[in-house]
């Protein structure tokens, strides 16, 4: 499997090089040559402008949880956009961070926002306009908006992202704010001193080049999307405020809370209160001088589960602020190698899924929805999200659907783990992920990984992320993805030290597709691991709509894929320690890799077309799912 790593990467670089002299306007071919250095001008015409100073980072502060429950203003909608083709204005000489305005008929600035052309946000820029399809660069995005200082007089103001794709820096009025890197977690910065009185702009420059030190790295089978892909708010807190709390049962009980609440800002000694009226909560704690309070509590839940996807009401509040939201308790434990939620033996009825939808990056809750309806008309009960953190939409309506989600950082195959700064990357986009979701009842495992090849550096660092997981979210269980098992000496098994750091391990087997059969399915014999195992992937291509024999790999048909599948279930009938499955992948998937006449750009290993109609295999796994686990 090694060498399917190693093979997506050199053909994706093939692919830019192809779409470079095929398919590119200039626009979108300037990019795919850019180094990101930027372009200056000579120097002597450098000299007749003051040089300008080079914007300093300045650490952005930890998103607010819970952004539904907060007092908020949305800045969706339509943005000036302007494409810089070489990542040419983050510098100090065309400093589009500036946004100047060329004074009288002498100066001149060689880009301008006023009549320049607009994309919706959220949105993923490639999707909006047709040259901007292969573009791996730089789009900078301005939005103006209006500040009332008597209005807010005391109170704080953040500007918050719930993604952007993939390296975004920040302007408010010409000063920048700060930088974000990873393209699927939530960032913010504060706004609070910087606001002029009536209007103000933001700009923001989004950076979707792959690199070899990102996470994810160089090669990786989607569509890279880029661009403020999900929602865009400018959120109001007093002046110290409710920065995040956990309130999820304790790994040990059914009844008991052991919670926290985090307070930030100038005055965090401050009480806590956190009630369910429904249940007749009312417990009250004091945060101390670092905002932390601690709480613990007892009572009598309905506990959450995807038969019934019990939410309560809770609000949390001091005596500057309440914040309230809807949700679900319920306990998930490993013991041995079986696999319970609140004690109940448990089996995932799961399905993969990316962030696609229409051929865009979903992004909204009517996404969502239609994404989360597919997943249940199958019969699933749970849904590996593929292969970075989904949005928040989609994510609070598993809640309430009643569907479990595993929810994995895009720590994908090639990522370079002795890089420099990486680990600290690593370490903030776990954190990133956790802190969004952490009350969310639906989540039931963090990945750390997918697909990732041992070795000193990566063993360390995944490792360390599976403890900082726990630290940071003790109800949860940790996991990962592994390349599918080796056949050793007659066993099907994952040699990793990395099986050791989690609590439930990951294969993704691709028999019958990638790796001939090394075995009959009914002589497949698995190696116990003590923990309970989930094939987080299966799967094999076809064509919606070609059909032939079911034994002719080559031909792409449904018949084939539904094959496959049977056989494949007849393997995974015969795993004691089997606690959950999950094809590859609900639907086709845009991904330049996919060369294949019947691919043309798309992974067709979906149990549905990407236009959502049903192959063969969708039944396969539909029966199936109708018998397993119930
Ligand atoms: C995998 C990867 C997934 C790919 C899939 C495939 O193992 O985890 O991202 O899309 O195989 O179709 O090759």
């Amino acid at each position: 499997m090694a060498i399917r790593a190693e093979f997506s990467i050199s053909m994706s670089s093939l692919r830019r090089l192809a779409v470079a002299l095929l398919a590119c306007s200039p626009l979108a071919c300037a990019p795919l040559l850019a180094n990101a250095q930027g372009y200056s001008p000579r120097p002597q015409e450098r000299v007749s402008v003051a040089p300008v100073p080079t914007p300093i980072a300045e650490p952005a502060s930890t998103p607010l949880t819970n952004l539904p429950g907060r007092q908020r203003r949305s800045l969706n909608g339509k943005w000036q956009a302007l494409v810089d083709g070489y990542a040419d204005g983050i510098g100090d000489w065309k400093a589009v961070w500036k946004d100047r305005t060329a004074a009288g008929k002498t100066q001149f600035f060689e880009y301008g926002f006023d009549d320049s052309v607009t994309l919706d946000v959220p949105g993923d820029f490639n999707t909006q306009r047709p040259e901007l399809t292969w573009l791996e660069g730089s789009v900078w995005y301005r939005k103006a908006f209006e500040y009332d200082a008597a209005h807010h007089d005391g109170r704080r103001l953040f500007v918050h992202f719930g993604a952007a794709n993939y390296r975004t820096d920040v302007f408010l009025n010409g000063e920048k704010l700060g930088s974000h890197e990873g393209g699927f977690t939530p960032f913010q910065f504060e706004l609070t001193g910087r606001l002029k009185d009536g209007e103000n702009r933001l700009l923001v420059h989004v950076n979707n080049e792959r690199r070899k030190d990102g996470i994810p790295a160089q090669g990786f089978d989607w569509f890279n999307y880029g661009g403020l892909t999900r929602d865009v708010d400018l959120v109001e807190t007093p002046a110290t405020y409710i920065q995040d709390y956990s309130l999820q049962l304790a790994p040990d009980s059914l009844r008991r809370v052991d919670g926290w609440v985090q307070l930030a800002g100038t005055a965090p000694r401050q009480p806590v209160r956190v009630r369910i009226p429904e249940l007749g909560v009312d417990v009250r704690a004091q945060a101390g001088a670092d905002g932390r309070a601690p709480l613990r509590f007892e009572a009598p839940f309905a506990l959450w589960s995807p038969a019934k996807p019990k939410l309560y009401r809770v609000e949390v509040s001091t005596p500057q602020e309440s914040l309230q939201e809807d949700i679900g308790f319920r306990n998930i434990a490993v013991r041995g190698d079986a696999l319970l939620l609140n004690g109940e033996p448990l089996f995932l009825r799961g399905v993969n899924f990316h962030e696609e939808i229409d051929g865009r990056r979903a992004h909204s809750e009517a996404d969502a929805q239609r994404m989360l309806e597919q997943a249940k008309q199958l019969g699933a009960n749970f849904l590996r999200l593929a292969h970075y953190p989904h949005s928040e939409h989609l994510v609070r309506l598993a809640d309430r659907m009643g569907l479990l989600l595993w929810q994995e950082i895009p720590v994908y195959q090639g990522i370079d783990f002795a890089a420099a700064g990486m680990q600290d990357k690593l370490e903030a986009m776990l954190a990133e992920m956790i802190d969004r979701d952490r009350n969310r009842a639906a989540v039931i495992v963090w990945g750390v990984a997918n697909e990732t090849s041992p070795g000193p550096a990566r063993n360390s660092a995944l490792a360390a992320l599976a403890q900082q997981a726990r630290r940071l979210d003790p109800t949860r269980l940790v996991s990962a993805a592994f390349y599918g098992p080796g056949f050793d000496g007659g066993t099907l098994t994952v040699a990793d030290p990395l099986v050791a750091s989690l609590d439930v391990v990951g294969i993704n087997e691709y028999f019958g597709w990638y790796i001939p059969w090394p075995v009959e399915p009914e002589q497949a014999v698995w190696k116990p691991f003590g923990k309970p195992l989930l094939i987080t992937e299966f799967g094999a291509e076809a064509r919606y709509g070609h059909h032939g024999a079911d034994d002719v790999a080559s031909a792409w048909n449904e018949e084939f894929q539904a094959g496959f599948y049977r056989k494949q279930l007849r393997m995974l009938a015969r795993i004691p320690f089997l606690r959950g499955t999950a094809p590859w992948v609900m639907m086709d998937f845009r991904s330049p890799v996919r060369m294949h006449p019947f691919q043309s750009g798309y992974n067709r290993k979906g149990l549905l077309s990407e236009r959502g109609e049903r192959k063969l295999a969708w039944q396969v796994i539909h029966d199936y799912y109708s018998e397993v686990g119930r």
